[in-house]
């Protein structure tokens, strides 16, 4: 199994979290989104994802998943244990939920090629990218901020896909300087997964890609 792969991605962070907590072996194949325009942009890569973003995972009879809730769907299905939502649907449904605050509502918002189309072709300039940036979070984690109950996970005492999203997007609001003092729950969520190893393994600084 291949892992099409950027340190700085979060997309690909919750998906390289999820390989470590269900110890899947898996290749690590870096793309770099910026050198030389951007790999993920040229001929080899389109023809592994047609939509040119990362993560992409390829499986070992070739076969390419695309879009990270998919491969993360794929994952928690072919390889169960641990799994990444709870039993009870209702709660099921409040992971899903904040999982797609952070999936649908915030990082599409935010992403590189968001940005980079705001920068490029609107000519926007970078404070209105970091207000139009913090903006997005804020609004998305005040809501997260209230519906998770931690415990010391999002979702209580055991790690649920909600951790996946969370602990990601925290890692690019710190990195774009968005003030979190308003989130002591999401805060906390993400001190608690800092302390393990599958978390710790599949942070950006612990790429082989990282600059
Ligand atoms: N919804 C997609 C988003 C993937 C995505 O936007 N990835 C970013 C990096 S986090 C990317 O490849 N950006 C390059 C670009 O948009 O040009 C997923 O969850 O996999």
């Amino acid at each position: 199994m291949k892992l099409y792969t950027y340190f700085r991605s979060s997309a690909a962070y919750r998906v390289r979290i999820a390989l470590n907590l269900k110890a899947v072996a898996c290749d690590m194949a870096p793309v770099h989104l910026v050198r030389d325009g951007g790999e993920h942009k040229m001929p080899a890569y389109r023809a592994i994802n047609p939509q040119m973003r990362v993560p992409s995972l390829e499986l070992d009879d070739g076969a390419v998943i695309v879009q990270s809730p998919a491969i993360l769907e794929y994952l928690d299905e072919a390889y169960p244990d641990p799994p990444l939502l709870p039993k009870d649907p209702v709660t099921r449904a409040h992971v899903r939920a904040v999982a797609a605050i952070v999936g649908c509502d915030i990082h599409p918002l935010n992403n590189s090629g968001t940005l980079g189309y705001l920068k490029r072709e609107l000519g926007q300039e970078q404070p209105a990218l970091d207000t139009w940036y913090a903006h997005w979070v804020t609004v998305g984690f005040e809501a997260i901020e209230q519906l998770i109950r931690p415990g010391p996970y999002a979702f209580g005492d055991t790690v649920s896909l909600a951790d996946l999203y969370i602990v990601p997007q925290v890692f690019n609001a710190r990195r774009f300087n968005v003030p979190l003092d308003a989130f002591p729950k999401i805060a906390a969520v993400d001190e608690a997964c800092a302390t393990i190893l599958a978390f710790i393994d599949a942070a950006p600084e612990n790429q082989p890609d990282a600059a």
